[in-house]
């Protein structure tokens, strides 16, 4: 069965509030996000790949040290990535989760020092990318960048947390302020239960 773009697990609209507007998600979702699900697809098809599963797809496609990658992998990784992002970002301010917020006071010294390493991870992406909170392979939180569509399944890390920092995903609302974006991100836009339950199941 080939890959489909998922729903949006709230509407178009729901998270103007919180800074990120509806056209952002009518061109990100709808036209950035279905492109990489079209292109794999095509590719795909007919090929070793047709029917496996999307993480298998990512882990074996990756080249390591190359920055282009490839095309399979390209679209691969990006369809996984903004699957993820959609899940990881909620209207309505959700609290963190106790458990949550005690591993990133132990990790990182306190949320506010947690925020601002994200940020700087994402500021310091040079050209396209995302920035990630992962639990690493030996069990540590810690915040990490990735260029184009690389991700944490490359590395065996588990995602808790990214955000995309392509200029697609913030220019209609932030302009070239990838910092304020971020920041933004982190406070008003991040669903924390997600990112707690990913956690708890990593
Ligand atoms: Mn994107």
């Amino acid at each position: 069965m080939a890959f489909e773009l998922p729903d949006l697990p709230y509407a178009h609209d729901a998270l103007a509030d919180g800074g990120m507007s509806k056209e952002t998600l009518e061109y990100h979702h709808d036209l950035h996000h279905n492109a990489y699900v079209t292109a794999l697809n095509n590719l795909t098809a007919g090929s070793e790949w047709e029917g496996k599963a999307l993480e298998d797809i990512v882990r074996g496609t990756y080249q390591a040290g190359s920055v282009a990658q490839n095309a399979v992998f390209n679209n691969a990784s990006q369809h996984w990535n903004h699957s993820q992002f959609w899940q990881m970002m909620s209207p309505g301010r959700p609290a963190m989760p106790g458990e949550l917020e005690a591993r990133l006071k132990e990790a990182f010294g306190s949320v506010e020092k947690f925020k601002e390493e994200f940020t700087a991870a994402g500021v310091g992406q040079f050209g396209s990318g995302w920035a990630w909170l992962v639990v690493d392979t030996d069990g540590t939180l810690k915040v990490t960048r990735t260029e184009n569509g690389v991700n944490p399944l490359c590395f065996g890390q588990t995602a808790l947390l990214g955000c995309d920092v392509w200029e697609h995903s913030y220019y209609i609302d932030f302009r070239n302020k990838r910092p304020v974006y971020l920041q933004n991100f982190l406070d008003n836009l991040v669903n924390w239960e997600n990112v707690a339950e990913r956690l708890a199941n990593a």
